[in-house]
């Protein structure tokens, strides 16, 4: 059934690939399972054929579309914990950057993880991460790149929070598939996560300290 989601993904057959979920939840596959197994696979199947040229950027599209769907479907089954603030997250996609399914899956797992997680959604330029944290009560800025020519706006995002004295009051974490943790270092974030389950645990580990 995994094959069926996957294929239904790339062929961009929505009503197949909802089918495809529903079956797998109805023999208690669990849903975080069916993200990792089914519908990331899918993506990086997807990826691999756009590098090939076998698909095209409607087709991508089409297929980012269907998998933020199926993620929709699988919200309630992903169990939510009490409803408690660990700390304020701060999430977005990079100015410049138009991927955010992993981001949204980063941003789903801190949210049923305890975290309150305000989403800006995509193409954030510097400037607005800055007046987050200025504005709100924001413990964690959590950032995603999938381009590497969009990764040094990461960068950017720190220095302007150095610039405007803000840094020391934030912990700064990111991810996204092109970025790793000997470039975290590089920039001075706190901490990567090459996964979302990842990012939960590392945000945790920070404010613990
Ligand atoms: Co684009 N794209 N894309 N794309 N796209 C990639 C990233 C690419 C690798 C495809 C390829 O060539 N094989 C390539 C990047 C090459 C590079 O820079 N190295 C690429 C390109 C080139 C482009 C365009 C330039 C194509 C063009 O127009 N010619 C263009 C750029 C647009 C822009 O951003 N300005 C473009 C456009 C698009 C679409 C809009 C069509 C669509 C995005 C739709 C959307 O997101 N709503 C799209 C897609 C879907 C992809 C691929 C196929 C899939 C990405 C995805 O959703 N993966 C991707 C190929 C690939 O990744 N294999 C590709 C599933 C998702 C769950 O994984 O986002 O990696 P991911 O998130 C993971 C981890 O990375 C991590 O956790 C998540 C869950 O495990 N993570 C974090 C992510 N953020 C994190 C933050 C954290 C911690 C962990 O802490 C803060």
């Amino acid at each position: 059934m995994f094959e069926v989601l996957i294929n239904a993904i790339i062929e961009g057959d929505e009503d197949a690939a909802t089918a495809a979920v529903e079956e797998l939840l109805s023999d208690k596959i669990a849903a975080v399972t069916i993200i990792n197994d089914g519908l990331i696979s899918a993506m990086n199947e997807v990826g691999d054929l756009f590098r090939e040229g076998e698909l095209f950027v409607p087709e991508v599209m089409l297929a980012a579309k269907i998998t933020s769907e199926q993620i929709e479907i699988l919200k309630p089954y992903l169990g939510a914990e009490q409803p408690i603030c660990l700390a304020n997250v701060v999430i977005g996609t990079v100015k410049g950057d138009l991927h955010d399914i992993g981001k949204n899956l980063v941003s789903l797992m801190l949210a049923n993880s305890g975290f309150k997680v305000i989403n800006l959604g995509m193409d954030v330029p510097p400037e607005e991460f800055c007046r987050m944290v200025r504005d709100e009560n924001v413990q964690i800025v959590a950032m995603s790149a999938l381009l590497t020519t969009t990764m040094p706006i990461m960068a950017e995002v720190i220095k302007q929070l150095q610039a405007e004295g803000l840094r020391q009051q934030v912990k700064v974490i990111i991810g996204g598939a092109p970025v790793s943790a000997e470039y975290a270092e590089r920039i001075g974030a706190d901490g990567y996560s090459p996964d979302a389950a990842g990012a939960v645990a590392l945000c945790r580990k920070l404010i613990e300290k």
